[in-house]
Parts: structure tokens; sequence; C-alpha cells
């Protein structure tokens, strides 16, 4: 088997694998809706493995449905290296999120397949469960599990709004797999990924050199007031929890504000009963914080509960709340990411040294094992949005730097 060290990868297959795949859970508006463990997301994941398995890779799955493809290297002693990301999308999410890093890797494999390039260590392609925590909160909910985070029982026990348990939606798409979560290991794992942000297009940078992920905190809350007629009723003696949420995201997206770079974001809303002519009684909705300074998310989250409290008080309304979810910042493994400048430069392009403000799995796996991620632009910094958009130019750009960064870490197992 020749091992040749300046393969490329074929930029068309690539776009057409996207291209291909953006089928399943297509919208009107040309956005996916492949919500984690629904039937479109089992259709790209019996398409995913069956592409892997045409590669000649082993498919194997765990407890928690995350989905591990490894094809064999010089060396069994030696545990893969991963690449690795996720295939659920938003409820009205992009062609790109998620996908172009299994994607990515995906054609990193079929590139070494064709080429006859034999690997030192064996390689793996992972796509993790749950990363969006759209449906089942929350988010990096499996890539968790595997990292110790979560217990699978948490995760099999987690419910969307519909009262459906992902435990049970697994099962029913066939991908609860019989492998303990944690116990298909690899080396490393490198993440390519969309930036999310207008950063890299801002500054005509096509690749993300990704030093770590910020701190995320996701909150519910609960508000209980009266429900009375809107005609009738005076306004001084309401208990209007519609006018206590309003209120309340008002003052999150000051703390937001008041803290930059950090942001502050309230997504879902359920307003109870929802009826032209009544005062609600009942709200939920869902908070989330970001900062990549612990003790500057210390300080929002004392902020927005003295202000949710503050509030919740002078308009008379019972308040619930708790936070469900803590994703510490997170830096990247130096040695991966030298890797990646090697990449970077073997193919001539231009970079920048840049975070993470959306979430990512890489941000629970660099717990387990050295990781590092990969960013390349979307147009305007637009996602989690069905206009989401990238180039085909780009993404061979993430997914060239991806293979000469796997191939360089290679070469430490030689
Ligand atoms: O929430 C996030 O940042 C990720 O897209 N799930
Ligand atoms: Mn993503
Ligand atoms: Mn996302």
């Amino acid at each position: 088997m020749s091992s040749k060290t300046n393969l490329t990868i074929n930029p068309q297959r690539l776009w057409d694998a996207l291209m291909e795949t953006a089928q399943f859970g297509a919208t009107p508006k040309g956005g996916i809706r492949r919500l984690t463990v629904s039937d479109e997301d089992k259709r790209v994941r019996d398409w995913f493995k069956s592409e892997c398995e045409k590669l000649g890779c082993k498919v194997e799955v765990d407890e928690v449905g995350n989905m591990f493809a490894t094809r064999a290297g010089r060396r069994a002693d030696v545990a893969p290296i991963a690449m690795g990301s996720h295939l659920d999308t938003q409820p009205t999410g992009g062609k790109f999120d998620g996908v172009l890093g299994v994607l990515g890797a995906l054609e990193v494999l079929r590139t070494l397949v064709d080429m006859g390039y034999e690997t030192n260590a064996p390689l793996m392609i992972a796509n993790w469960t749950n990363e969006e925590g759209s449906r089942f909160a929350p988010a990096m909910l499996c890539s968790g599990v595997y990292a110790g985070v979560f217990t699978p029982e948490f995760a099999w026990s987690r419910e969307d709004r519909s009262g459906l348990r992902l435990g049970d939606e697994l099962a029913r798409i066939g991908y609860k797999g019989v492998h303990k979560a944690g116990a298909i290991k690899f080396s490393a794992m490198f993440e390519l990924h969309i930036e999310q942000g207008p950063i890299l297009e801002a500054e005509n940078k096509v690749i993300g050199v990704v030093t770590g992920v910020q701190g995320m905190r996701w909150y519910e809350v609960m508000l209980k007031g009266q429900e009375s007629h809107t005609g009738a009723t005076p306004m001084g003696l309401r208990k209007n929890a519609l006018l206590a949420a309003a209120r309340m995201i008002d003052a999150i997206n000051t703390i937001g504000m008041d803290h930059l770079p950090g942001v502050a974001s309230v997504g879902l809303i359920e307003n109870k009963p929802n009826s032209r002519n009544v005062v609600p009684g009942e709200v939920f909705f869902t908070v989330d914080l970001r900062h990549p300074d612990e003790a500057v998310l210390d300080k929002m989250e004392k902020t927005y509960r003295a202000a949710i409290t503050k509030i919740a008080t002078s308009l008379q309304i019972e308040i619930t709340e708790n936070r469900i979810w803590n994703s510490p910042a997170v830096k990247f493994a130096p040695d991966l990411i030298e890797c990646v400048r090697h990449g970077v430069s073997q193919a001539g392009l231009k970079t920048r040294d840049m975070a993470s403000g959306a979430g990512h799995d890489a941000a629970y796996i660099a717990r387990v094992a050295p990781t590092t991620m990969i960013f390349v632009p979307c147009l305007g910094g637009i996602s989690h949005n069905e206009e989401e958009s990238t180039t085909l130019e780009e993404c061979a750009a993430g997914a060239q730097v991806l293979l000469n960064a796997v191939l360089a870490h290679d070469r430490s197992f030689a």
C-alpha cells in the first residue's frame, strides 16, 4: 500500500454528499429538519452506515446511539484517530451544521481508500447523538454520556415537549446499540464544523484554528399567574404570567449586553392558554447564558436569578427555575492544534485562531481524549437557520485541512 504525503480530497464528491444527505429532512425553504432520533435521522444514519461499510469500515453503535465507523490501519495495537461531529439538526436547520464534520471525515476516508493509502493508526468517524439539544435537552447529550458527564439512564429518560423519551425513540429507529457508552475507544478527535458566526468571513479567512469552546449554561423557567378575563379584569388586579416573562426576557437580554463578549438568550417559550381574551396564567421559557470566562458566567447567572425573582415578586407571579445544563469553558489540545496549523500551511490557506461561541461535541470529548476543531466560514455568519450556507471551496478547504491534520498526527504512530 502506498504512503503519499500530499493526498487531495475530492471537492465535488464532498459537495455531492452534502447535497444528497440534505434530502433527509429537506424543508421547502432549502434547509433541513432532522431532529435527533426522528425518522429523518434514521434515514441519514442508515445512509452513513452503508457508505462507511462500502469503504470496508466496521460500524458500531453504542447504547445511546453514538455511531463509530472504523477503517483499519497498519497498527492494530493503537486506538483509532477519530474525526467526528453530528447528523442531527435544529427544527429549521441548515445543510452544514454538524453534517459537514461527519461527511468531511467520510471524504477523508474515501480519499485514502481511492489512493490505497494505509495509515499507521486506524481512523474512525464518530456521529454523536443529540448534539443539538433542541428536541431533547441538554445539548451535546450523548457525547456527554460518552465522556461520563451524564449517565445513559439520564439520556434515555429525556423527554421532548410531546412527552416522548429519547431511549424509546432510539429503540424505535433501531439505533439503541449494544456497546456501553465510552467503551469504543479512540486516541484523539478532530471536529470539522462551520463557524456559525461572522468572524472568518469578515476577515476573509478560510480556516479557523479553534482553541476552545466558551462556557454554556441552560435554565428552565416556569411562571404561574392567574388566568382571567381580558375585558373584565382591571389592570391593577391581574397576575399576568406573560407580562412577567416579557420583562424577564428584556432583563436577560440586558445581562448579555452588560457582559460582552458573553451572550444571553431566550429561545423557547410556551404561553398558556394562549387565547386572545384570556390574561395568560402560565408561561414556560428557556434561558441560554454563555461566556468564555466561568467567573463572569457565575456573575451573569447571579444577576439573572436576582432579576427574575424581583420581577416575579413585583407582579405577584409564582416562579420555579432550575439550571438544567452547565458545560464549562474548554481549551483544546495544543499538540492537535499544531497538527491543524501544519494542515493549514500544507494547504496554503489563510487562517486565524478563535474560540467557539457555539457548543460542539468536541467540548465534552476534550474531557476524555485530546481534541480540537477546524472551522470554515458560513455566509453572513448565519446558522441555525434554513438559509445557512457556505461554498464548495470552503467545505473542501476544511476537509483538506482535516485530512492533512489527521495524517500529521498519524505520523506519530509510525
Ligand atoms: O447550542 C449550541 O451551541 C449547539 O449548536 N448545540
Ligand atoms: Mn453543530
Ligand atoms: Mn447546531
